[in-house]
This record gives C-alpha cells, structure tokens and sequence, in this order.
C-alpha cells in the first residue's frame, strides 16, 4: 500500500471514529461537506433554510453531501463571504442581493425601489422565468444561483427624537446602507446622507450617534437589537429586495451531474421551508418591536417618496436589456 494511500484510510479511519464517538453514522469516505456561510445567528430563517437544504441533501445523497453552516458572522461580513465564494475559497453564502448591485447588473434591478407591488408579486416573479434568468447571471460571475429566499421589504427606523413621517424628515438624516453604490443613490436621492457600514457594526453606530439610522425588515430590526436604540419604525416599504443562496462555481465544477440535481432539488425544497419559516418569523419579530413600544409611522406622502426615486431608475437602467427586464417584472401579473 503505497503511503497516501496509508495515510489516507488512516485518516477515514480517524474520521469515522470521531464521528461514531459523537454519537453519529460515519459519512462514507467519498463524502463532502459544503461551507456555508450566513450573517444571521442560528435561529434565523436562513440559517433554518439552509440547514433544511442540508437535511434534504443528506437523504437525497445517502450522506455524501452534507452542509455546514457558519452563521453569526464567523466567516465574516456579506461582502467578504461573498468574494470568498467567488474566488471559490467557500462553497456557499446566503446574501441579501443588495451588496451584489455593482458586480451582477440584472441584480441592481431587483434591488429598484418601490418596484414590487407587493410579495405576491415578487415571488410570482421570482419563481418564473425571469427569477430563474437572473439566478443563471451569475454564472458569469463565477457563482452559482440556487435560490432566492424571503426578505420582506425593507423600511426605515431612526434614533430617538429623528422619526421619519414624511420626506422633508430624511433631510441630512446619516443612513445605514449595506455596500452598494446603487442603494446609495436612491437614499440620496430622498434627501438623506447614505453610510456604507457592514451589517455587524450598525448597533454600535446608532449607540454612538455615528449614524441617525438604517433600514431593514421587522426581523432583521429585531434580531439586531436595533430596535432597543432605534425606537421610530417608519413603513417605507421602500424595498423588497429578496436574500439569494449562492454556491461557488469553483465548487459546482467540482460536482457531479447527479450531485448538481441533488443540489439544485434540495436548494429548491429549502424555499417553501424558508417561506413558512418567515411568516412566522415576521410575526414574531412585529410583536416583539411593539411590545417595547417603538412607535410605528405610516408615511404621509408615500407619492413623494416614490417620484424621489424616480430619476434613479433612468440612471441605473443604462442599457435597453436592463430596461426591458425593468418593464417585464412591471407585467408580471
Ligand atoms: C438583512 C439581510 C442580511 C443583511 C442585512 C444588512 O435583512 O438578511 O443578509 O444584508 O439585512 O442590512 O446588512
């Protein structure tokens, strides 16, 4: 036997032993482990999600593909899980798509606001032929598209004696952005100050009055903490950007046929999970928010907000591809 070979059943050996120690059925000595990386702390819907997809490809694969997730942030922030898979050091991220605007254009439209009409819209869309266009762009960008998952849609929260009832209110308002120049241009173009900042230092720059405010979901709001600092919740609705599941494709070159479909089902099977998951989520985190007593503001001139944002659809939109994509989400029914 020559050494690696030693070597190598040594290791399964070692392997498998360590597995039946902790109580578990060794993975056969051709299994894979696929990292996984998540913002969000294990009780989130997308860490559930993914762990569900685990799940499902464990059985589907007789455990030779597992998952492993590295949530709350171990692997880092979005935008560096998000190189990692591109240059194919990670295998996985589950990303909101914002920070994704400048490096896969379609991506900038879903990001567009006010451009759902509402979440039956949003997944009609997503779940046909244009979300399963847009899943496909990235390949071009050395990622892989599996699914998109549920963010609800995205509003405004800002620190004591700062609430935003109309648009006059955003004026000079320091907002939190995830890393996008795109967002940043819509913010600016209500009026408010755009800050970039990593999800994971937002807390300490309300705190520190670095920042007058950010927005996000009700769940993201609430798992935060922010709503502990940040006690105006302003109903902008002014994004329904979706969350995306992305393999590397450095990864996926690496599978099989049949470990791609085993993928590609257990990523689809993880969606109608992560939707439940979700509404529940939602609710919890709504009734959470107002029983702290965070004040809850309906916008005055919605209309305001959405011609504010007007000109940024015909700056963003800059190629008739882009522009058509723009007018056939408008037509889904
Ligand atoms: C959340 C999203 C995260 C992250 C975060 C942010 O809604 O789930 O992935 O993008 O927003 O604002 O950075």
């Amino acid at each position: 036997m020559s050494f690696a070979r030693y070597f190598g059943l040594a290791l399964a050996l070692l392997l498998g032993g360590v597995a039946l120690s902790a109580g578990m059925a060794p993975m056969p000595a051709t299994a894979k482990t696929l990292r996984s990386a998540d913002t969000h702390g294990p009780d989130y819907p997308t860490v559930k999600a993914v762990a569900h997809m685990g799940e499902v490809l464990r059985q589907t694969t007789g455990d030779t593909l597992d998952i492993e997730i590295f949530h709350s942030r171990q692997l880092g922030e979005e935008s560096d899980t998000i190189e990692m898979v591109r240059l194919g050091a990670l295998d996985m991220c589950r990303v909101n798509l914002t920070p994704l605007t400048e490096r896969v254009p379609e991506v900038g439209v879903l990001v567009l606001p006010f451009l759902f009409r509402s979440e039956a819209h949003l997944h009609a869309t997503l779940d046909g032929p244009i979300g399963q266009e847009i899943l496909d762009a990235f390949a071009a960008h050395g990622m892989i598209g599996l699914a998109f998952y549920d963010s609800g849609a995205r509003s405004f929260y800002t620190v004591s004696g700062k609430p935003i009832r109309r648009l006059a209110d955003l004026k000079g308002q320091r907002i939190r952005i995830q890393n996008s120049d795109f967002m940043a241009r819509a913010i600016r173009a209500l009026g408010a100050e755009p800050v970039k900042m990593p999800f994971g230092q937002v807390l300490t720059a309300l705190k520190t009055g670095i920042v007058d405010g950010a927005e996000n979901n009700w769940p993201s709001f609430e798992s935060t903490g922010h709503y502990t600092v940040a006690p105006h919740y302003t109903l902008s609705r002014h994004s329904m950007v979706p969350e995306i599941l992305l393999m590397s494709k450095k990864t996926w070159d690496g599978l099989s046929d049949m470990e791609r479909k085993a993928v590609r089902e257990a990523a689809a099977a993880s969606v109608p999970r992560m939707r439940a998951l979700w509404q529940e989520r939602v609710k919890a985190a709504e009734a959470e928010v107002k029983a702290a007593g965070i004040e809850i503001i309906e916008l005055e001139d919605r209309e305001a907000f959405e011609q504010a944002v007007a000109p940024v659809y015909e700056a963003v939109l800059t190629d008739a591809p882009l522009r058509d994509l723009v007018a056939r989400i408008q037509a889904v029914e």
